[in-house]
């Protein structure tokens, strides 16, 4: 199976699982969420599912859904939601996450974390004994002196060892760079990523000190979010925990 077809198995079976009539749904962001948005809109338009509402945590999803006629509301009208589904760029045993690779980590985890279960959906290349070396941390933070906020959050005791680089280009392409200046995020942010040679010791704690940090507006790291990860693998579709 192509990795576009694991995240298709995963993305589909999270809305056939955890979706059900009446509910107000997370949208998530990014190739694997994409998958969960399209089951959505199927089932609304064969009559399977009724009474929906959805949350977009990226300009790029809302137009995905509005594509797909999925009804949407805000945290504005509807600060409790029943399920949010996304997925990750990390997975780590404990089930902390690294996100952010698609640039839309604020309202991610503005929308996820009023979810009553977020459901996380991968393939299983991104699960990791521990996160940061498979794939670089992003934190969102002010475009006002970003060089220095920068230079604070490389120096936090528990991201030593970080090499700090500004995203540029999209902020949608992850630390794949595709232009010259910086990307801005749908929130008008710009994007720091975290390079890291060996795992971040203690994730919550790298959590609390970013989220510390004037000039941080958040982070990739989700730590204690996760209700479940639902993984596609060579062998098959499985949940964890
Ligand atoms: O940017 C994000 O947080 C995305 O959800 C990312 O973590 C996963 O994107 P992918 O499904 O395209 O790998």
């Amino acid at each position: 199976l192509s990795q576009d077809e694991l995240k298709k198995m995963v993305g589909y079976k999270a809305v056939d699982d955890y979706v059900t009539s009446g509910m107000v749904v997370g949208l998530g962001t990014g190739s694997t969420a994409y998958f969960a948005v399209e089951r959505l809109g199927q089932l609304l338009k064969d009559g399977t599912l009724k009474d929906i509402v959805a949350i977009p945590t990226s300009i790029r999803t809302k137009e995905q859904a509005e594509s797909l006629g999925i009804p949407l509301v805000t945290l504005d009208t509807h600060s409790k939601l029943d399920v949010a589904i996304d997925g990750a760029d990390e997975v780590d045993p404990a089930l902390n996450l690294v996100k952010g690779g698609g640039g839309a980590l604020l309202r991610e985890k503005m929308v996820e974390v009023c979810a009553d279960k977020f459901i996380v959906i991968v393939d299983e290349s991104k699960l990791c004994d521990g996160l940061g070396p498979g794939f670089p941390l992003p934190v969102e933070i002010t475009q006002f002196c970003w060089e220095h906020t920068m230079r604070k959050v490389a120096a936090l005791p528990s991201l030593a060892g970080c090499e700090a680089k500004l995203r540029l280009g999209s902020a949608a392409t992850g630390s794949k760079v595709d232009g010259e200046d910086p990307a801005v995020t749908d929130n008008g942010n710009y994007i720091v990523d975290l390079f890291f040679k060996e795992p971040i010791k203690d994730p919550p704690k790298a959590a609390e000190e970013l989220k510390n940090t004037v000039g941080v507006v958040d982070h990739g790291l989700f730590c204690g979010m996760t209700t479940s990860v639902i993984i596609a693998g060579k062998d098959g579709v499985y949940t964890k925990p």
